[in-house]
């Protein structure tokens, strides 16, 4: 048995291990996991059965380094291969090797993105990438920060609406100010209700706005639920319109928006978690124009463009400190005041952490490798994979489109033998169902492929496919309708 200690003192034990373990990675993680003819998109093992495999108690004792290397392998090998051609269940997927290897850095440096002091070369990385990102939302200046995901970005946009409006509140809390009500529409992403429970604005006080048939928030119901709010005596003051919705993927009208906003002083934010790398693409970059007219953004490069769990920036217009004066509390062992350079890197204070995780290397050095053009051609092949399968779709008669995609996320039904040809009636919608469901179960445990489903609204369950990963092929695409065909048909 190796005393632990002396392990973990001993340098050269310590790099064999990281450089066997690198190996596995390279071998079990990132070759084999993305390759369909090697692996499986997820092994499904019953909770308490993966338990036992694992064997995930913690001991007393240390052990040696081949025992670790083989828990490592298992990790990966009892992990969703979310790098996996035919992994379309999150809005995130694939792999890319340089934003890999940015993430590794970022792990081996094991820096705090606060203060220039620690972190000088990620702070001017952030201030470069956010100025990149604002340039293709269509600002010339303005702020900006990373933040832990897109939730927490949304919430940046509201917290900065309530605090633009009503400065006092940062001192003297919720006792100083009236009733906010704020708006976004059905089709809004719910990270919207937790900023608002955490903000203590209250979830009643979002005054959801009717969506059209295609997801797309209506303007003339905006404007109705304002006056609305106002005729109550509330005080409207933030509008969170979506670029991409999380489910249909829709993208709302911006302009129209905007004109309302102004109108009647609001603060425009636009939830493009989803949708933001479509900036990238100049064919498809006019389903956000209007963009440039919002106070704030929330885009998640982590999603669309690739780079890596968590990768968010939330983007902001004001270029006159309002993120800062927001959310500092000028701690005084960070940000001193008497440093010996110039103090405006220390961007720690614009955050509501302390400590923040560097998410800026990943995305830079994906981007060196591959251009902006190289990004846009990724995002136009996404959108070019998704009419493929589309129009393959529509030759199979099992499947029935939600409806005609404008961006990525394909929600169709399928439609088992049983059930095709009958009348649509009650019935049938009961039947219907369960049948995303059993398929998807039927799916996992196969291992072949991942695929979301959910209910909408009034419509029975339906899957939504999201095709991103540039190692998608078109044999993917007609192996994922011929596996649903085969799931599908003694239902
Ligand atoms: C994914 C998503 C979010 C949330 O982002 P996280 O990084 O998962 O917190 C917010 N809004 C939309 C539209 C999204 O699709
Ligand atoms: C990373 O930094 C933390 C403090 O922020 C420290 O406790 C930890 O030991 C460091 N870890 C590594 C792997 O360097
Ligand atoms: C079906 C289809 O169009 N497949 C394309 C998807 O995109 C990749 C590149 O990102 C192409 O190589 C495929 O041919």
């Amino acid at each position: 048995r190796v005393s632990p200690n002396m392990f973990w003192q001993d340098n050269h034990a310590g790099e064999k291990f990281v450089e066997d373990a690198f190996q596995v990675i390279l071998e079990e993680a990132i070759r084999k996991g993305m390759d369909v003819n090697e692996i499986q998109v997820c092994e499904w093992k019953e909770p308490s059965e993966l338990r036992e495999i694992l064997d995930l108690e913690l001991t007393e004792e240390g052990e040696p380094p081949e025992k670790l290397l083989g828990r490592c392998r298992d990790v990966i090998r009892y992990s969703v291969k979310t790098s996996h051609p035919r992994f379309f269940n999150q809005l995130f997927a694939g792999l890319d090797h340089h934003s890999l290897v940015g993430r590794f850095i970022t792990e081996a440096m094991n820096e705090s993105q606060y203060t220039y002091e620690i972190a000088p070369v990620f702070v001017l990385m952030e201030e470069v990438i956010l100025k990149k990102l604002r340039e293709l939302v269509g600002w010339k200046t303005g702020d900006g920060i990373f933040c832990p995901g897109g939730s927490i970005s949304n919430m940046y946009g509201m917290n900065l609406a309530r605090y633009h409006l009503y400065p006092d509140v940062k001192q003297k809390g919720l006792w100083g100010i009236p009733r906010l009500v704020m708006f976004t529409s059905e089709e809004g992403h719910y990270s919207v209700s937790k900023s608002a429970a955490l903000l203590g604005i209250g979830t009643d006080n979002i005054y959801k706005v009717k969506a059209d048939a295609k997801g797309k928030m209506i303007p003339e119901e905006l404007k109705k639920q304002i006056e609305h709010a106002k005729s109550q005596g509330a005080v409207p003051f933030f509008v969170c319109a979506t670029s991409g919705t999380t489910v249909l993927g829709a993208f709302d009208p911006l302009n129209e928006i905007a004109d309302l906003c102004e109108k009647h002083q609001l603060w425009f934010h636009v939830d493009a978690a989803w949708g933001g790398g479509v900036l990238l693409s100049r064919k498809r970059r006019h389903l956000l124009s209007g963009i440039e007219r919002a106070d704030s953004v929330a885009w998640n490069p982590h999603k669309l463009m690739m780079a890596g769990l968590q990768c968010s920036a939330f983007l902001m217009k004001d270029d006159s400190g309002l993120l800062k004066k927001c959310h500092s509390a000028s701690a005084t062992y960070l940000f001193q005041q008497d440093k010996f350079y110039d103090l405006r890197y220390d961007t720690g204070d614009k955050s509501i952490q302390c400590g923040r995780k560097v998410d800026c290397l990943k995305l830079w050095l994906m981007w060196k490798a591959l251009g902006t053009r190289g990004l846009e051609e990724r995002v136009d092949q996404a959108f070019s994979n998704t009419s493929y399968l589309v129009n393959e779709m529509k030759k199979r008669k099992g499947f029935q489109l939600f409806l005609e995609p404008e961006f990525v996320n394909l929600c169709f039904w399928y439609i088992p033998p049983s059930l095709q040809g009958q009348e649509m009636n009650e019935d049938f919608q009961k039947k219907l169902n369960k049948v995303a469901p059993v398929i998807k179960e039927r799916m996992v445990k196969k291992g072949t492929m991942m695929v979301g489903y959910q209910p909408h609204g009034k419509h029975v369950n339906f899957f939504r496919q999201v095709i991103l990963n540039p190692r998608t092929s078109k044999e993917d695409l007609d192996f994922f309708l011929d596996e649903i065909e085969r799931l599908g048909e003694d239902l």
